[in-house]
């Protein structure tokens, strides 16, 4: 019974390891390109010993320790812009964890990679729309994941621009960009039945 328990609890970790995605991105913007990350698992991840690459796909190059625990459902950001001109330029509150100075940039056609602390890719993105034809060209218009479905797949065609005041919650930033950092909302529907789910069970504690 307690080897059972033990191998539950192993099993829960590591999904949860796997439950920290690439969950918006802008390879070029006036305020900064970005990548957001979110945990869109049930438990924290500590992302102490994390890092980021781009196509060169070397765990190690951006450390992304400095974002310490990521609550569920929390988003962080990785900008080439200074940290605080990055909140400012987006009215991101100080609770929303940024790592700015990232100098390991994107290109047009260039790709995403993010390792645990053991160095094993965890997510990757693939982009660009001249290498993927049809696919979104995310400057100045950040992308999102068309579904939740598509989080973790490495499929961009799968992915959307941002539209002012679309389902992402997206906004202008102070230069014009378009975008949603900081805030991971999946799909209109899913927060729809997320909200009954909680309804039934207020009325189940009533
Ligand atoms: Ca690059
Ligand atoms: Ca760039
Ligand atoms: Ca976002």
């Amino acid at each position: 019974m307690r080897r059972f328990c033990f191998l539950a609890a192993m099993s829960f970790t590591a999904a949860a390891f796997a439950d920290m995605r690439i969950t918006e991105w802008a390879y070029s913007a006036s305020n900064g390109e970005f990548i957001e990350f979110t945990n869109v698992g049930a438990s924290p991840i500590s992302l102490v010993g994390w890092s980021y690459d781009d196509d060169s796909r070397l765990a190690g190059v951006v450390d992304l320790s400095a974002f310490g625990t990521v609550e569920p459902g929390e988003s962080v950001i990785l900008t080439e812009a200074v940290e605080a001109d990055f909140r400012l330029a987006w009215g991101l509150p100080s609770l929303v964890k940024v790592i700015g100075g990232n100098t390991t940039n994107l290109g047009r056609n260039d790709e995403i990679n993010l390792f645990d602390a053991g160095s094993t890719l965890v997510d990757r993105l693939t982009f660009g729309d001249q290498t993927f034809v049809g696919s979104i060209r995310t400057q100045n218009f950040s992308g999102n994941p068309g579904t939740p479905g598509v989080l973790g797949t490495n499929n961009v065609f799968g992915w959307v621009l941002s539209a002012s005041g679309d389902s992402f919650g997206s906004v202008f930033s102070s230069f014009g960009d378009v975008g949603n950092p900081g805030v991971y909302v999946p799909e209109p529907s899913s927060l729809a039945l997320l909200s009954i789910s909680g309804l039934a069970l207020a009325r189940r504690r009533r």
